[in-house]
């Protein structure tokens, strides 16, 4: 695939030759073969430094090689990592008591991936649908937003609207239906005595930083609580401080009965996800209904409660909150219009559209990453930012200072 023309060792050259040849064309990575990180800053493998605005897509909220994860992965990796959930260990329970505390909730169902706590989250919400709500088996219906992402399973890929994550995976799984993004009414007409959940993000992510209207996920709420229909929340990338409060739903008067985490959840060292929620859903399961080999395994457990501290400790929730809105208020201020059509985010989850006339936000990515600024473009007019949430200001302005200088010429 053609790409900027980075300057690229012969190192560099061949890490990325060993992935063309013997890899899975199913990304289409920057020409940047990274080697070291340490806090916001990554290192290539020639030594050249970058701000990481991506943060592995909000799993790196502590930053890159956090010291006190560094710590416990080192004193937990040499005492014990998997005994699968055949037996207890010693960090579940902690991890448990110290997760449910964080979200207030009454109790917590660790797996790995995203994408596996979003598909948990479906089936438990299918289980209290049969069992307490009395839908007839096999009827239940889970209502999901226009531009969702929830993962990349071949469930969760038949409820996407977007053609690319379905092409080619067929048959997909029943039950799903999809209503507008933002649209509380279209929510409540969707509703039938079948449902048993609305599943959504706070803000989209993939589909470009999407932020509903205020008041969106309140009125959803009410609308699921009226209709006994689970209220199901996915913040894998908006939670954990990412937007400025520790959940983005904190931002409303709601309260999800099924919240699900991962990606910062695990502080950037190891995969952990968990689904959160009340004890009249997660009571439901009964030994053997459900289980992962790694889900809940003691080096997992002991890394996430170290992130979850780090969050605190750091008042990490706060910082997000106030760098969020310097760098969007500065964005406003500096970047000229007929570049730039708008500036959206909440905390240090934040992306920029790009009028249509200003050329593909590749091009602008691949100008920033020449500058050393590592950001994503999502979809074809949005560069998403989102920065380690440990960023100092000093490389924040430093960041503003390239963004500006770049996107305030149009490129063809
Ligand atoms: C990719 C972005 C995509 C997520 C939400 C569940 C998951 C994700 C809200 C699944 C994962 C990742 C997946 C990665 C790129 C990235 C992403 F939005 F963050 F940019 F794709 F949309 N819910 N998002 O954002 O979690 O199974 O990956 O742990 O698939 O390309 P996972």
């Amino acid at each position: 695939m053609a790409d900027m023309n980075l300057p690229l060792s012969a190192l560099g050259k061949h890490h990325i030759a060993l992935n063309d040849d013997f890899g899975a064309h199913n990304y289409h990575p920057l020409p940047v073969v990274l080697a070291r990180g340490q806090a916001e800053w990554v290192w290539d493998v020639d030594g050249k430094r970058y701000l990481d605005m991506l943060s592995a897509y909000s799993a790196i909220n502590q930053g890159h090689v956090h010291p006190r994860m560094l710590e416990t992965l080192l004193e937990q990796s040499a005492r014990i990592t998997l005994t699968s959930r055949a037996f207890y260990n010693d960090q579940l329970g902690p991890w448990l008591k110290e997760l449910t505390d964080l979200c207030q909730m009454d109790r917590a169902l660790p797996m790995n991936s995203g994408a596996e706590a979003v598909e948990t989250a479906i089936k438990l919400a299918r289980k209290w649908g049969y069992l307490v709500k009395k839908v007839p088996h096999d009827q239940a219906e889970i209502i999901v937003c226009d531009a969702n992402f929830h993962g990349r399973t071949t469930m969760i890929v038949g409820f996407s609207s977007d053609s690319q994550y379905r092409a080619d995976f067929g048959p997909f799984t029943g039950g799903f239906k999809i209503v507008p993004y933002g649209d509380a009414d279209a929510l409540r007409s969707a509703i039938t005595p079948n449902t048993v959940g609305f599943l959504v993000e706070p803000i989209q992510g993939e589909a470009g930083v999407i932020v509903p209207p205020d008041g969106y996920l309140a009125e959803c709420d009410e609308i699921c609580k009226k209709n006994k229909v689970l209220f199901l929340v996915d913040e894998i990338q908006t939670g954990l401080c990412r937007t400025g409060k520790t959940f983005c739903f904190q931002y409303e008067n709601c309260k999800p009965e099924l919240l699900i985490l991962g990606k910062a959840l695990g502080g950037g060292f190891y995969p952990i996800s968990a689904v959160v929620g009340s004890d009249e859903v997660l009571g439901l399961l009964k030994p053997g209904d459900h289980g992962s080999t790694f889900g809940g395994n003691p080096l997992a457990c002991a890394l996430s409660r170290t992130a979850m501290r780090i969050l605190k400790d750091e008042n990490l929730a706060n910082r997000a909150f106030e760098l969020g809105e310097l760098f969007r208020s500065q964005l406003l201020l500096n970047l000229p219009k007929e570049v730039v059509k708008e500036v959206r985010g909440k905390g240090l989850l934040n992306a920029i559209e790009l009028q249509t006339s200003a050329g593909p936000a590749r091009n602008f990515s691949e100008q920033l990453a020449l500058r050393g600024l590592l950001a994503k473009e999502t979809r074809a007019t949005t560069i998403r930012f989102a920065p380690p949430l440990v960023i100092s200001r000093e490389s924040l302005s430093w960041a503003l200072q390239q963004i500006e200088e770049v996107f305030s010429v149009p490129r063809r």
